[in-house]
């Protein structure tokens, strides 16, 4: 007998049916269909129709296949009707620290209390030439924020001296620092919840569908933020919505040190008079081709079709059709906290003079296996060295060690094979002059993961970057853009 309409969405209504069901099923939308052998050994079809559909007819595929006795191929079918289960909603939290390099340096060092402090580049009295990396919110005040060159954030802070206003503290980032707050914030929030998906160094997602309620959601949000201030002396601000997308956006809605919580129903409007550059993923190229279109806030995307969006940016379109209505299906994935852990070096002078290079690298390995341990981690298999030239081209070479390692001597040696090409015509045939240069290791183990295998499969990288350019590691909204 064939399939009448050969859908089913709901699979986990057969395991009820237990060895009953004797034909396949497939995936697709409600109504649910799927075989079954009854008592007397004649195949019936039991068709699930969820109640809504149910008053507005049987679907007319299935229709169309009974004859007029209610029979298909001969055989009796019986029609069952199963209200669609009512699905859990989705409540999803995504917290991230406020000014958070800016904030554990004030946190670190009382004197500058209060007073607007930047982490970044060394402003070198204005002719430093790296960027900022954060700055906190009084700051911010003198329109300093991260990515600003770090000798305008300098020429800011001398106009505000001028106008009378305290100077800004430029300091520059103690990662290790950085890093093992984080894991700090992280333990907090595992007491309170277990789904939790690191999204940065500085933010997570968490599942707290299993509450049941947003009232249960908003408590334990309040509750993670008031730990995170009593154990850490830090702010966190705190998004609850439906889904990742919206949870995201109502974190940044009232910093620092809030908690905005935006339900399903309201997650529309929520969204259409924001700017569209609030849509992660949209990074100022798509702003400025949207723009052209006189597209600004999420209300003027929704003027557009799926198939508008899709023919103009691809792929990426269809996404941003579902997004501007505040959808996204993206699960919380649950990930270790880091996955690898690197620095990277501007220097003051491009060069390529080997033995400044050499050392810097040799360095560089040390602080990333000091971090390493500063992160809970023992081990490492994967070496990577990016290097960018002076015209910006940047390339990443990478070695996997056949077994995991601690050693000092291994970073260093595998470092040091994978910059040599990048001194000569191997890597660099035009001789070209070098910007920066990093170290960064990965497929990183625990002392229990060198025995049972590797752990952090599925884990999330936290590249905490050096601010002597332009960060985009923490920011994948950049990336894509
Ligand atoms: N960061 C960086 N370079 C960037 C952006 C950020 O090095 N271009 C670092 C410094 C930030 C940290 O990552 O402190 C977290 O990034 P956020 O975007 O969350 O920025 P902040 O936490 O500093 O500020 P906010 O309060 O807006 O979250
Ligand atoms: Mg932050």
């Amino acid at each position: 007998m064939k399939d009448l309409t050969p859908s089913c969405s709901f699979n986990r209504f057969l395991p009820k049916w237990g060895p009953t069901v004797r034909s396949g099923f497939q995936r697709g939308r409600s109504p649910i269909l799927a075989r079954v052998s009854g008592r007397d050994q004649r195949a019936l079809v039991r068709l699930k129709v969820n109640t809504l559909r149910l008053t507005q007819g049987l679907p007319s595929c299935v229709a169309a296949a009974l004859d007029d006795r209610g029979r298909h191929g001969g055989v009796r079918v019986m029609i069952m009707v199963v209200p669609e289960p009512v699905m859990p909603q989705r409540i999803i939290a995504h917290l991230d620290m406020d000014a958070f390099f800016a904030a554990v340096e004030e946190r670190e060092r009382p004197q500058f209390t209060g007073l607007p402090i930047v982490v970044g580049a060394d402003p070198l009295d204005g002719s430093g030439r790296g960027v900022v990396s954060t700055a906190n919110y009084p700051a911010r005040v003198y329109g300093i924020h991260s990515a600003l060159p770090i000798s305008q954030a300098w020429r800011r802070s001398e106009w505000a001296r001028r106008q009378g206003k305290p100077a800004v503290v430029f300091l520059r980032p103690n990662f290790a620092q950085y890093t093992e707050t984080s894991g700090r914030i992280r333990a907090i929030v595992e007491r309170h919840a277990s789904t939790i998906e690191q999204a940065g160094i500085d933010e997570l997602y968490v599942d707290l569908s299993a509450t049941g309620s947003y009232e249960q959601a908003r408590e334990i949000a309040q509750a993670i933020k008031r730990d995170i201030a009593a154990k850490e002396r830090l702010t966190a601000s705190i998004g609850l919505g439906p889904n990742k997308l919206i949870a995201k956006i109502a974190s940044d809605a009232h910093k620092p040190d809030g908690l905005t919580v935006v339900e399903a129903q309201d997650a529309e409007a929520f969204l259409a008079p924001l700017s569209v550059r609030k849509i992660p993923g949209i990074g100022p190229k798509t702003e400025a081709a949207l723009r052209q279109q006189h597209v600004t806030v999420v209300q003027d995307l929704k003027r557009f079709s799926e198939v508008d969006l899709v023919e103009h940016f691809g792929k990426w379109g269809r996404a941003l059709y579902e997004r501007a209505r505040g959808r996204d299906e993206d699960p919380v994935q649950e990930t270790d906290e880091v996955k690898s852990i690197g620095e990277q070096e501007t220097f003051a002078r491009d060069t390529l003079d080997s033995q400044t290079l050499m050392e810097h690298i040799k360095c560089m390995g040390r602080d990333v296996l000091a971090r390493l341990a500063g992160a809970g981690y023992s081990s490492f298999r994967t070496v990577v060295v990016t290097v960018r030239f002076a015209d910006f081209e940047t390339k990443s070479r990478s070695r996997t060690l056949p077994r995991p390692t601690d050693s000092v001597k291994d970073v260093e040696v595998e470092a040091m094979k994978l910059f040599l090409p990048f001194l000569d015509r191997r890597e660099n045939p035009r001789r070209k002059l070098i910007r920066l240069i990093g170290v960064r290791v990965e497929k990183l183990g625990r002392e229990e993961s060198r025995h049972s295998g590797a752990r952090s499969s599925h884990s999330k990288s936290i590249r905490v970057q050096d601010p002597g350019h332009v960060s985009s590691g923490l920011l994948p909204d950049l990336l894509k853009d």
